[in-house]
């Protein structure tokens, strides 16, 4: 189903007058660059439980059982491009008095598309640390079958990510909070809403008065929070928005 231009009216309107806007993203945005999602048909945790691998207590259990599943991930997300809807938003952030990218992705793919700020929730796998004493670890080549081994303590290497049951980084959340409670619209790209604390900033967002807008398509558990709603693909929908915000602008400066 795609978007009917009403609510692309609407949508566009609505940033036109926005001076502050925080895109919150979801592993939809990056599906259009080949990287799998989590919850969607043929997603990743179809095929594998999420306890058996994205916890602490999988990663203590099975250490290098992990680490493989990662390096497999490493290598998709290597080869994948940042698509249209990841440069659409680069492209909106001049346009704004303050325009944040808070994502739930690991890929980096919204820095490689060149939005300048960009809020990381759940780590990065480009980034790995021990275990034990959460030292970073950078090394030139990664083993692909085996957890390193810490230098310092001899604890476990593991990727940058943030697992269920372990605490978001503090610093990034507060950070993206702030974001949210003073922005005038949130668009929430991509993202089944399934994944707490995430997930509550968009009810943050409307608590605080700002216009939600969803960008999925399909309905999400983010749904009844959204006042306006896109229902097509990133790659397909971000770019008309940034076109007619532009066109908007345009006409605006003309009367201006
Ligand atoms: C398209 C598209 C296209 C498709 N264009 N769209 C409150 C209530 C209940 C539970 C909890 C709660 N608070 C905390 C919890 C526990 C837990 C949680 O949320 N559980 C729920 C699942 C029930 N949360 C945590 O454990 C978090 N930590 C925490 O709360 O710490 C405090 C604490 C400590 C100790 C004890 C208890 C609490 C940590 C969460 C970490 C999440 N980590 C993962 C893995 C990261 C590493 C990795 O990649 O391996 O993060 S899980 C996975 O889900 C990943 C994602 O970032 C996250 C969100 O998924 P996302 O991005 O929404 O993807 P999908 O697949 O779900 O959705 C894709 C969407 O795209 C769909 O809607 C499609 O329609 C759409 N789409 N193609 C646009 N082309
Ligand atoms: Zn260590």
């Amino acid at each position: 189903m795609s978007a009917d231009g009403t609510a692309y009216q609407r949508a566009a309107e609505r940033l036109c007058q926005a001076r502050r806007v925080v895109a919150f993203t979801g592993a939809g945005i990056s599906a259009e660059s080949g990287i799998p999602t989590f919850r969607d048909p043929g997603g990743l945790w179809e095929q594998f439980r999420p306890e058996e691998l994205a916890t602490p207590e999988a990663f203590e259990r099975n250490p290098d059982r992990v680490w493989a599943w990662y390096q497999h991930r490493r290598r998709v997300i290597a080869a994948a491009e940042p698509n249209p809807g990841h440069y659409a938003l680069a492209a909106m952030e001049p346009h704004f008095e303050e325009f944040t990218v808070v994502t739930q992705n690991i890929d980096q793919l919204h820095q490689r598309a060149g939005s300048r700020r960009v809020l990381e929730l759940h780590g990065s796998i480009l980034r790995n640390h021990c275990h034990r004493c959460g030292r970073p670890y950078e090394a030139p080549n990664l083993p692909e079958e085996r957890a390193p081994t810490c230098p310092h303590c001899g604890g476990r290497i593991r990727p940058s990510v943030v697992w269920f049951g372990e605490l978001l980084p503090e610093d990034v959340f507060a950070e993206a909070e702030q974001a949210v409670a003073r922005c005038d619209v949130l668009l929430s790209i991509g993202t089944s809403g399934e994944v707490y604390p995430a997930a509550g900033l968009v009810w943050q967002a409307k608590l605080a008065g700002a216009t939600v807008i969803e960008v999925n398509p399909n309905p999400t558990e983010l749904t009844p929070a959204a006042d306006i709603a896109l229902r097509g693909s990133a790659a397909t929908v971000l770019p008309e928005l940034l076109r007619r915000l532009c066109e908007c602008r345009q006409k605006l400066s003309k009367a201006g």
